[in-house]
């Protein structure tokens, strides 16, 4: 009699004991790290009025997590200040340190996600590059502003909440590097800076958001199919410099001027921002297969901004030793580019990372 009723009891706690965890694991926060590098979405005008003309990376991670009360309702949130600077100043060195303190954070069992407060300007660059180093499948999530904080309508404040929340969110696990702001959800592979001051900026022209942030939540509509960050091959730990990548434009009349530079300023690889499909003018062909000849890996991309650029399209790359960007435009192929640089510079095992990644 006395055992069946301990028997009993006993399942009874151990309902109660799941119950209780099954509420505590519902009710418990995620734990999201800031990591703030300034721009605008920590500058501050002189009026309210100012939306050009301010000054970015002035306000400290502390006050931007202050300024957002409701941050606290949605994660536990810490802030770490990585640096404080425009981000038309953005440098490989900060990618390392982001990468290396990323990577370190993420593999705490107290850190859910990250968010990176950034400058809108290169917030393409470091958000793939990430994509390519982060070597977790916890969010990730870049947020900027269009609006300083001290403006009418700003904008930071409720990208820094949507930023948190899908950081902090198990939709967002394993999608890559995500870019947040004016409610959308871009992938670090194919967004861009498509205005230079509307709210409305980031998008993927053609291959389009992932989804939306609404109602506090993620509604993610696709995701990426490239490689990137569990999936990575590239590893940038105890690196103290990435090899030099240059990009030249093309445009009418252009000469083989800005290539002869970058090889005499020994870059590794360049990256041609060719017309139209990426097209090389008589002169700018003979300054690749120059650069080429000495070693220097070349890519092939568009200023066009939005397509494939086809291998032996308007090149013989086959013959030539170039790769063609696939439809990474020259920011993005740079960065591939540098990476790639770190593990061969074999013009054919390039082009397969630019058609992997
Ligand atoms: N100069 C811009 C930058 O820091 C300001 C901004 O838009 O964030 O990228």
């Amino acid at each position: 009699m006395y055992k069946k009723v301990g028997s009993i009891l006993l399942v009874l706690m151990c309902a109660l004991l799941l119950n209780f965890q099954a509420a505590f694991a519902a009710q418990k926060l995620p734990d999201v790290v800031i990591l703030a590098t300034g721009g605008t979405i920590a500058g501050s005008g002189a009026t309210s009025t100012t939306t050009v003309g301010y000054t970015a990376a002035t306000v400290p991670v502390e006050n931007l997590i202050n300024s957002v009360p409701e941050l606290k309702k949605v994660a536990n949130v810490r802030g770490e200040q990585v640096c404080q600077i425009a981000s038309e100043n953005m440098t490989n060195a900060v990618w390392l340190k982001l990468a290396d303190r990323i990577n370190t954070l993420l593999a705490r069992d107290d850190v859910d996600g990250i968010v990176v407060t950034h400058g809108t300007d290169t917030i393409e660059e470091t958000a793939y590059f990430l994509n390519l180093v982060v070597k977790s499948d916890k969010p990730v999530v870049i947020v900027g502003a269009m609006r300083p904080p001290t403006a009418l309508s700003a904008d930071g404040p409720i990208n820094l909440y949507n930023a948190v929340i899908l950081a902090g969110s198990k939709e967002a696990v394993g999608k890559g590097v995500l870019v947040t702001l004016n409610d959308t959800i871009n992938g670090a592979r194919d967004v861009t800076k498509t205005n230079t001051a509307l709210c409305d900026t980031f998008r993927a022209p053609e291959l389009g958001y992932l989804g939306y942030m609404q109602d506090s939540k993620p509604h993610f509509y696709k995701e990426s199919i490239r490689k990137h960050t569990a999936q990575t091959e590239f590893d940038v730990s105890g690196l103290t410099e990435l090899p030099q990548v240059d990009i030249a434009y093309g445009y009418a009349n252009n000469s083989r001027v800005m290539l002869d530079a970058a090889v005499s300023a020994n870059a590794k690889g360049i990256v041609y921002a060719g017309v139209g499909d990426g097209s090389l003018s008589t002169d700018v062909k003979a300054g690749l297969i120059d650069a080429q000849k000495k070693g220097v890996v070349i890519v092939r991309s568009s200023r066009v901004g939005n397509g494939i650029i086809a291998r032996n399209g308007e090149a013989n790359d086959d013959q030539l030793h170039f790769v063609a960007s696939d439809t990474l435009n020259p920011q993005k192929a740079r960065i591939l580019l540098m990476l790639a640089l770190t593990k061969t510079t074999d013009p054919q095992k390039i082009q397969q990372m630019f058609w992997e990644y």
